[in-house]
């Protein structure tokens, strides 16, 4: 088995210990950080993702597989080059107001991050403004939005309306996910794209800015 596939497992199982480990051996053998990133912890949590959507996995296991993959993003993030985790844009995300579900949201930051895209983290219930200023400080491309429960859905309406009003809606992208979402409802409310998951957020990022 190759280290890769190693620390594919590792990410899947949600051993944090043995992701270090294996992690340090791979920096050990000079392997390219981005690699590690991409083929190794990356593609577990590919893996994660593709199993809790069928029901194989649940999110106690997911949680696992999510801090086992941080741990050694971490240990490999200091090592890239200057500008190799950040020139693929930038990207504000946040579950948004009323809404305290997170670990979809941190999924989906953590990923992109991992593929190269700087990733401002407003937490949980969001208010539109606390967006707004955000995207503008940090010239954001994309606005990712994140939402639960039906109830907290429609704010993300009220964020489009709010940049529309600040003149700002044609300067970013907004992608909507989050589990009771779909692209009907994007379409609806005029979001730029919808997700159903971590790494199709990630491809479509790239699509909509690369
Ligand atoms: C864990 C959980 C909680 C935890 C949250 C912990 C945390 N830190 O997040 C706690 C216990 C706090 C909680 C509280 C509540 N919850 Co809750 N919760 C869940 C549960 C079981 C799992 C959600 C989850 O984390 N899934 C795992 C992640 C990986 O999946 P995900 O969030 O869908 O994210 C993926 C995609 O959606 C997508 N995605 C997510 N965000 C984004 C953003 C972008 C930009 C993109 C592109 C993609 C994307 O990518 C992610 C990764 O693959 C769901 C059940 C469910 N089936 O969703 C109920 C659920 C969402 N909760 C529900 C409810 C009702 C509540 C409460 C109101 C309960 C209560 N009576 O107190 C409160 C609300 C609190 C609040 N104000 O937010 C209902 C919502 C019903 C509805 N239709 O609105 C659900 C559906 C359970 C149910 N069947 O009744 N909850």
């Amino acid at each position: 088995m190759s280290n890769f596939e190693e620390l594919s497992k590792a990410v899947i199982a949600g051993q944090e210990q043995k992701v270090k480990e294996l992690t340090q051996l791979s920096i050990n053998e000079g392997v390219d950080p981005l690699s590690i990133i991409n083929d190794g912890l990356i593609q577990g949590m590919n893996v994660v993702g593709q199993r809790f959507k069928v029901g194989d996995m649940f999110v106690p296991e997911v949680l696992m597989s999510a801090r086992a993959m941080s741990a050694g993003v971490a240990m490999v993030k200091p090592l890239l080059l200057d500008g190799q985790m950040t020139s693929k844009g930038t990207v504000v995300i946040g579950t948004v107001k009323g809404d305290l579900h997170d670990i979809g949201k941190n999924l989906v930051g953590m990923m992109l991050e991992s593929s190269g895209y700087q990733v401002i983290d407003m937490g949980v219930d969001t208010a539109s403004e606390e967006f707004i200023a955000a995207v503008k400080e940090n010239k954001a491309q994309v606005l990712g939005l994140s939402a639960l429960l039906t109830t907290t859905m429609l704010s993300m309406k009220d964020t489009i309306e709010a940049l529309k009003e600040e003149g700002i809606r044609n300067d970013v992208k907004v992608l909507i996910g989050g589990a009771p979402i779909s692209q009907t409802f994007a379409d609806e409310i005029g979001a730029d794209g919808f997700a159903p998951d971590a790494a199709s957020a990630t491809e479509l990022v790239g699509r909509l800015i690369g």
